[in-house]
């Protein structure tokens, strides 16, 4: 990743930022065993995927000035963990030009805050029943100690510029989708009934990291029968049934941006009249909505369109008989943003804006009939209309069957 592209980032934060005001962000505390995955603000601005660093910048006197506070390398621990990042390294990374080290975190702090008045953190969200976030236990001493220092949320400053993504982050989201999208190509071709929903997930993983992937977005979704009509079934654990219709939905990660498509197929060589029924009211309602999507459109008009079609979808086939019944099928809404996190940063009342990029995801639940279906693509706002970065990966009724027919002839 070219440093400029982060540098860039800083200084569109930097302009947002006020006198006297401080930008504190931390990346995720180190945890042993276990994946490590990066906060999505601190990747966000520093283009460093490693543990334990801090960013800090702050306006004093008007002018602009940012740390980033490394880990002390231990030579006895180098056998165990690895070589910590070198100074050379982070600035490299980051462009940040000035870098220290962490156990100089706490004396530069206390150098500044007479003058600080607020401090953005990437704080979290503070539950009453759990122990404080991470950067909220950092900054304890300075509630403690300067009380005259407000410290607020990052979220406020930094997500109106991380709903608007740069060409880089839209060729990893590419990149993400177009690699799913193989490994759901994989799982047409393979799938049989008497499979376990995970040996569906294993496919998709061996695409996703054969291709340089190494990590799921979120936890992926295989769902068979019955269980495609729990909207977060991530058990995956069942046997595959003759005649179910299999609900995918998945997204691999690249360089932390989140593909998320959901695909549906049946086990067998043909959707069933009721799946194809079923299936066809969705994938009208999927196609007319990505169809509205354009610059200034509010995000509620295509969560109303939706419920609207929907309901005169199920009308039209008698499984209502009522346009407020469709809330027994759908319950979610259509759309969230899309980015380094899953459900990314900004909210249900956004206007779309060039640069954004959202899913489309209507679905029918009828538990009663063992079936849930649910299509979802992921599109980008564009300067005229929208583009439709997963419209590679099959969703056509005719296309799925003749891969299912192929797959299951061979
Ligand atoms: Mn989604």
């Amino acid at each position: 990743m070219d440093p400029e592209i982060t540098r860039r980032r800083r200084e569109k934060l930097s302009e947002r930022l006020g006198d006297n005001e401080s930008v504190i962000v931390f990346a995720k505390p180190e945890r042993s065993l276990e994946k490590f995955s990066q906060d999505s603000n601190f990747l966000y601005l520093t283009g460093i995927n490693e543990p334990e660093l801090i960013y800090l910048a702050a306006k004093v006197g008007s002018r602009w000035n940012e740390v980033l506070f490394i880990e002390r390398g231990n030579p006895e621990r180098v056998v165990w963990e690895g070589a910590k990042l070198s100074i050379g390294e982070a600035k490299e990374i980051s462009g940040i030009q000035q870098i220290r080290y962490k156990d100089e975190f706490y004396p530069y702090l206390s150098g500044i805050c007479p003058q600080l008045c607020r401090i953005y953190s990437n704080l979290g969200y503070p539950m009453l029943n759990k122990p404080a976030t991470y950067p909220l236990f950092m900054l304890q001493p300075i509630r403690e100690k300067c009380p005259h220092i407000e410290i607020g949320d990052l979220s406020d400053l930094i997500t109106p510029l991380r709903l608007v993504k740069d060409e880089w982050e839209i060729q990893q989201l590419q990149r993400a989708i177009d690699i799913t999208g193989l490994g759901i190509m994989d799982i047409l071709h393979t799938a049989k009934a008497g499979m376990m929903e995970y040996e569906l997930e294993a496919t998709l993983f061996y695409r996703m990291q054969v291709n340089g992937l190494q990590q799921w977005g979120f936890a992926p979704i295989i769902a068979t029968g019955i269980n495609a009509a729990t909207l977060h079934y991530e058990k995956n654990n069942c046997l595959i049934q003759p005649g179910d219709l299999v609900l995918m939905d998945v997204g691999a990660s690249c360089n932390g941006y989140s593909a998320d498509i959901t695909r549906c197929f049946p086990i067998e060589q043909k959707f069933s009249a009721r799946q194809a029924e079923i299936y066809n009211i969705v994938l009208d309602v999927n196609k007319r909505i990505i169809e509205l999507i354009k610059p200034g459109l509010e995000l509620a008009v295509l969560n109303n369109n939706t419920v609207e079609w929907l309901a005169e979808g199920l009308l039209s086939i008698g499984l209502i008989n009522s346009r407020d019944e469709i809330r027994k099928y759908y319950m979610h809404s259509v759309s969230h943003f899309l980015g380094l996190e899953t459900h990314d940063v900004g909210g249900r009342e956004a206007l779309l804006v060039p640069g954004n990029v959202i899913t489309v995801e209507p679905g029918i639940y009828i538990p009663e009939e063992r079936l849930g279906v649910r299509i979802e693509d992921d599109v980008l706002v564009t300067e005229n209309g929208h583009k439709v970065l997963s419209c590679g990966i099959p969703k056509e009724i005719p296309e799925i069957e003749s891969i299912r027919k192929e797959a299951l002839q061979k």
